[in-house]
């Protein structure tokens, strides 16, 4: 697939195969997932009523005439010790948050499958995002963290919370500072622990 780029991703995949051009916008249907279609491949990916955590080697297996092509997109998670990366991580992944802060050892990666359908196409295709983490403190540490996360990287998702003033206010210098090595690579911001905040006031 020509130009991989997570914001324009279905927009070339569509472009690439029925030269359709779509307009910026929805790209995909938002509530497939509660049809039955969407139902089937997500049950796939379930086990126990829970998200079944693949190996590196693993990928799901969707039943006969439900083929759908798997997208990989890797992605760096940054920000400050504490912040809620790893939580984040877990929430995505269908895991219990982890209840007391416990520094990330090194760096760990997970991996989450993602089925969606396109807006004018019949076809599902699937994300395979595969998550960077790393603790803060590691990442000071040890040198070759970064250049590991960062090479090749689709999205960096920067992470600040809503209950760390600090943590917001590094937010543009980490934007602006940290050393891509791709000018276009995708920048998403997140912030968490907005239930914290609201509990208070
Ligand atoms: N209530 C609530 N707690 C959160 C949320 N996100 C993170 N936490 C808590 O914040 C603490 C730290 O979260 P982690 O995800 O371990 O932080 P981290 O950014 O991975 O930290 P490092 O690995 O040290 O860089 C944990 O005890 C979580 O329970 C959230 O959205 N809501
Ligand atoms: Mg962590």
């Amino acid at each position: 697939m020509a130009g991989k780029q997570l914001t324009s991703m279905p927009v070339n995949y569509c472009t690439s195969r029925s030269m359709m051009e779509l307009s910026p916008g929805k790209l995909i249907e938002h509530d497939w997932y509660e049809s039955n279609q969407g139902r089937e491949f997500f049950n796939c990916l379930l086990r126990k009523q829970k998200r079944r955590q693949f190996g590196v080697l693993e990928r799901p297996t969707f039943p006969l005439g439900m083929s759908s092509e798997i997208q990989s997109y890797k992605l760096f998670l940054y920000g400050k010790a504490g912040v809620g990366k790893t939580s984040l991580i877990c929430k995505l992944c269908g895991l219990d948050i982890p209840q007391i802060h416990h520094e990330t050892p090194g760096l760990q990666t997970s991996t989450i499958y993602w089925p969606a359908k396109l807006v004018n196409s019949n076809e599902v295709i699937t994300f395979k995002f595969i998550l960077y983490d790393v603790g803060e403190f590691a990442l000071k540490k040890y040198n070759h963290f970064l250049p590991a996360c960062i090479e090749k990287v689709d999205a960096v998702i920067f992470t600040f919370s809503f209950v760390d003033r600090a943590s917001f206010d590094d937010l543009t210098n980490s934007v602006d500072n940290l050393a891509l090595p791709e000018k276009s690579t995708l920048k998403i911001v997140v912030g968490t622990k907005y239930p914290i905040l609201t509990s208070r006031s």
